[in-house]
């Protein structure tokens, strides 16, 4: 499972003070926690500084990259932040996010090609957010067949069904797995990533519901996901289900995180 830490991330109020007083030791201490904690990615988002949203996510990058070694997540959809930020980091990002819309696509797709990065891919396009898993689908499989067209290696893509909570609508909780099964189904070697916790939005006791979905979610195929690393019970239970699934030969991980005492009881 390729884990992205999710907690450097302007739209978190504790976040977004650290930042505006420029709190270097706690955005340094919680990128350490993330990266010990299991993250191969650490995401970074600056998009609530919406005028100097640039001058902020390059600070991030620096800052972060001062203390971990772990490629970073670049998390906007603003094209210029973007390639200031990719300029700055150290190593081959990933670019959070690309769309289907044209010309987000057109501004961003370059950039993934020139700089060979990791791109997560959302579903939607020019007509928003979409209402079913086939639409998602057929979103998916556009944004797949223009990426190969573009000269982008599809294990460099990771598709986000985008999580709708399901506080709002019951059926999102199936629309986001129907999707990943079939994502996976069409079998291009394409990763498929998600940002977990928006499925329990408005609920009690969100991470037993984040807990639950994360299971099935994989066991359809998602193989990536956007959480808090810190949320032990949470990566235990996926490196548990690595094992159900065989995705973690002879539980060697398992028992490597278990001799460590990482694992939840
Ligand atoms: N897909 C992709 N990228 C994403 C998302 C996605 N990036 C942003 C987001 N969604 C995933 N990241 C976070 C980061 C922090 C929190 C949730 C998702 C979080 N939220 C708490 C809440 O919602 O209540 C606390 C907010 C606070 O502290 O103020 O911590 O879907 N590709």
């Amino acid at each position: 499972m390729i884990i992205i830490g999710e907690l450097i991330n302007s739209t978190r109020k504790v976040m977004r003070e650290a930042m505006k007083e420029g709190n270097v030791d706690y955005i340094q201490d919680i990128a350490k926690k993330q990266d010990e904690g299991g993250a191969d990615y650490i995401d970074v988002n600056a998009g609530a500084f919406v005028q100097q949203e640039t001058k902020y996510l390059l600070w991030l990058v620096e800052k972060v990259q001062e203390v971990v070694d772990k490629p970073l997540t670049l998390d906007s959809p603003s094209p210029e932040a973007l390639e200031a930020a990719i300029k700055t980091h150290r190593g081959t990002p990933m670019i959070n996010s690309i769309t289907a819309e044209k010309e987000r696509y057109g501004k961003i797709m370059p950039l993934v090609r020139e700089y060979n990065a990791k791109v997560i891919g959302l579903c939607m396009d020019d007509k928003g957010m979409p209402e079913t898993a086939e639409e998602r689908l057929n979103i998916a499989e556009k944004l797949l067949n223009d990426l190969d067209r573009d000269g982008v290696p599809l294990e460099n893509v990771f598709l986000d069904p985008l999580i709708k909570p399901i506080a709002v609508n019951g059926e999102y909780g199936m629309q986001a797995l129907d999707t990943i099964e079939g994502i996976t189904r069409l079998g291009t070697g394409a990763h498929i990533t998600c940002g977990l916790s928006n499925i329990s939005y408005g609920l009690p006791s969100r991470a037993l519901l984040n807990q639950a979905f994360i299971v099935l979610a994989m066991g359809r195929g998602l193989d990536s996901a956007i959480i808090d690393p810190l949320d032990n019970n949470l990566v235990s239970l996926v490196l548990a289900a690595e094992v159900l699934l065989n995705r973690d030969p002879y539980g060697t991980n398992y028992i490597k995180a278990s001799r460590e005492g990482k694992l939840a009881k």
